[in-house]
């Protein structure tokens, strides 16, 4: 068909941000093939009939990708390869590599931050919307859980804060933790820490070392929630060097896990997707599926543990309750509920 003599509608600023979003769209669609591929060649006409494209256009899109770091390969009669991912956690290393439809389409790159999550909570107080996320390197006062700090050496790891709205009444938003951890950890198995786990409430870790913690704050607005903030450090190329000497035997990375660099916007995007994708079950299923999940991935349950806090205690972890709470058997057969605290888990002799 005939499109006509152009006119000012099609050269606008509407115009160019819509021919923009769908040539974004269609890098993400080529990248989808070339990662789905998982390194083998795919041939232009297989990306110009799938995607009803020229191959002057394929080229073009292919090209656009190479620009922001996408080591995309070509060779004559066998097509094109996909080599490996950007390290960078810009929204154009990001963006093609999200499958989400909210989590992470709006993207705040600091280049120095006190904190991910108190910047978070700023831009949802100005109305940000649900999924908007923010990173930053270096995170100058990242914070854990109790006043405790988060060490998170530029280049190396992922620190990113999401805003979330959530459809829910305040006492179930600390569901979203437990939701947050599933998420996390069934990335990270992906990415290549295969024995990635669950601690009670939300670390997770291999094999006792942690590979990253999750921070989610709740803020209300009256009796509503108004959004959570849900903090994820993790680390991705931390080696043991990059961190003070007290917490080396404490941690691990993706690639210490996987024995090779992992590219941050690659775990970026991986963990985005599976948060957006238990956020879901977590909306039209409720809290069951998601606690059965946790219960499957918990390095916690079974064993015996202490627990730290105002009531302290030790015993043995034997449930996740419906509400999120720690079930722990203690003496003769007494279950006490921990819903706060701080969890060792100890060795069995
Ligand atoms: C947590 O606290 O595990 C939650 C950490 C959340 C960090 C993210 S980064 C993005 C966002 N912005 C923030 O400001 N925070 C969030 P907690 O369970 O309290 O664990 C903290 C403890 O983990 C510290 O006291 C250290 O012992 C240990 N730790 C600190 N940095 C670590 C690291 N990179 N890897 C492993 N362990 C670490």
């Amino acid at each position: 068909m005939n499109p006509g003599p152009a006119t000012d509608a099609d050269s606008g600023p509407k115009a160019k941000a819509a021919a923009q979003k769908a040539a974004l769209q269609l890098e993400a669609l080529i990248l989808g093939l070339l990662v789905e591929a998982d390194g083998d060649w795919v041939s232009g006409q297989y990306l110009c009939g799938k995607l009803d494209l020229s191959r002057a256009q394929v080229l073009a899109r292919i090209d656009s990708l190479r620009l922001v770091g996408f080591p995309i390969h070509a060779s004559p009669g066998r097509g094109y390869r996909l080599e490996g991912f950007p390290d960078s956690l810009g929204q154009q290393q990001v963006d093609p590599l999200l499958a989400t439809v909210d989590l992470g389409r709006w993207l705040k790159v600091h280049d120095e931050l006190d904190s991910t999550n108190d910047e978070a909570h700023r831009l949802a107080d100005a109305g940000a919307a649900h999924g908007t996320v923010v990173t930053a390197e270096p995170q100058t006062k990242g914070r854990g859980r109790r006043g405790r700090a988060w060490v998170s050496p530029p280049g190396k790891n992922l620190a990113m804060s999401v805003v979330l709205r959530p459809k829910l009444p305040p006492a179930r938003a600390s569901e979203l933790s437990i939701v947050a951890a599933v998420a996390v950890c069934e990335a990270a198995r992906e990415l290549g820490a295969e024995h990635a786990k669950v601690k009670w409430p939300n670390d997770i870790e291999c094999e006792g070392k942690k590979l990253a913690g999750l921070l989610a704050e709740l803020r209300m607005a009256g009796d509503e929630v108004s959004h959570v903030v849900l903090g994820i450090g993790l680390n991705v190329n931390l080696a043991p060097e990059d961190l003070p000497e007290e917490l080396r035997p404490l941690a691990t990375s993706l690639s210490m896990e996987r024995g090779e660099p992992v590219a941050r916007s690659l775990a970026c995007a991986r963990v985005l997707g599976a948060l957006e994708d238990w956020l879901e079950v977590h909306e039209l299923q409720g809290f069951e599926p998601v606690r059965e999940r946790w219960k499957e991935l918990s390095s916690t349950l079974g064993r015996r543990v202490r627990v730290e806090g105002n009531h302290a205690l030790e015993g043995e972890a034997v449930d996740l309750e419906p509400d999120g709470a720690l079930s722990v058997l203690v003496g003769e057969g007494q279950r006490v509920r921990v819903v706060a605290g701080d969890v060792e888990h100890l060795r069995t002799v």
